[in-house]
């Protein structure tokens, strides 16, 4: 008898993803789509999808999705839970949406210690409308708009949404992965079930940040887009875990029933550090 060893997610619809080769959009989805269903949160949860490549989201998760206006997904995600409380609701956001265009949401949702789950997806570029320049993108990278590379003097310097929202009180768990090779995809898929564990067992904002692939924009093959997020992305933006609230207070024999807004954590950038998550790896063809 045939054994069944790999399955779609109940989460995700029997409909193929229209992403580029080589884009990790559908990755994450399948990893989100993975942790709902072993959460047992699929029924429960409404997603709130952002513009960006993503924007058609609602076509692939089986739950309620609401689309937001540009950037503002975190506003629309608090509404919602704050409404129905006994929903658990995620935002699905690029970097041109969540960094540019909704910095001030990002922010205010995070401060307030908001009881959702932000999934960041970071390509380090606005890639939908073509390849303009995002406030993540790399110092000296090539866009659209900055053919000649990224020059901060004129461009400002990227943006790095993890150590930004560490400085606040409110969140209660803050990481940033890497989409950039399979032997990654095991502590991806962990990072993603710990953020959902979080609002699962009421203790407020989180948020991870997936370093991703966009071949088509930086005009690379797969291989390519993989290997330049491994040397590339990850010296700008290292992988770690910012902040986490639920294993200081795991450390400090605290319960676990409040939001994050209500915590006594440490505020300071140096009391919440960046513990390194662990295994390096050799990245190979
Ligand atoms: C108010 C508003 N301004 C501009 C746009 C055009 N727009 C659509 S997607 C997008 C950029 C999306 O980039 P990102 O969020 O990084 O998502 P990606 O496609 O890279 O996944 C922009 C500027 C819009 N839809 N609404
Ligand atoms: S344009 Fe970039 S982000 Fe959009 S689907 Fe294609 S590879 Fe993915
Ligand atoms: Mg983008």
């Amino acid at each position: 008898m045939a054994t069944v060893s790999y399955e779609r997610p109940e989460a995700l619809l029997d409909v193929p993803f229209h992403y580029c080769p080589g884009c990790t959009h559908g990755i994450t989805h399948r990893l989100i789509a993975e942790c709902l269903d072993e959460l047992q949160m699929t029924g429960q949860t409404i997603a709130v999808a952002s513009v960006g490549c993503s924007v058609m989201a609602y076509d692939y998760f089986a739950c309620d999705v609401v689309q937001a206006p540009h950037g503002r997904a975190p506003a629309v995600a608090t509404g919602i839970r704050r409404a129905r409380p006994d929903r658990f609701v995620f935002t699905y956001q690029g970097d041109g949406d969540l960094a540019a265009i909704g910095t001030a949401e990002i922010i205010h949702a995070a401060t307030r210690g908001e009881n959702i789950t932000v999934f960041f997806i970071n390509n380090a570029i606005y890639g939908m409308t073509g390849g303009q320049m995002a406030p993540t993108t790399l110092e000296g990278q090539v866009t659209q708009t900055t053919p000649w590379g990224r020059n901060p003097a004129e461009a400002g310097n990227p943006i790095k949404v993890c150590e930004l929202l560490a400085t606040l009180d409110g969140p209660a768990f803050i990481a940033r992965v890497a989409v950039d090779h399979a032997n990654q995809i095991h502590q991806v898929k962990a990072t993603i079930k710990k953020a959902l564990q979080c609002q699962l067992e009421e203790r407020g904002f989180a948020l991870v940040e997936l370093l991703s692939t966009c071949p088509t924009n930086w005009k690379m093959s797969a291989t390519e887009a993989m290997r330049w997020v491994h040397e590339q992305m990850r010296q700008q933006y290292p992988v770690g875990v910012f902040v986490d609230r639920l294993r200081e207070d795991q450390n400090s024999g605290r319960g676990g029933s409040a939001g994050g807004r209500h915590l006594s954590g440490p505020s300071a950038p140096e009391a919440v550090g960046l513990t390194a998550l662990p295994a390096g790896y050799t990245h190979k063809e």
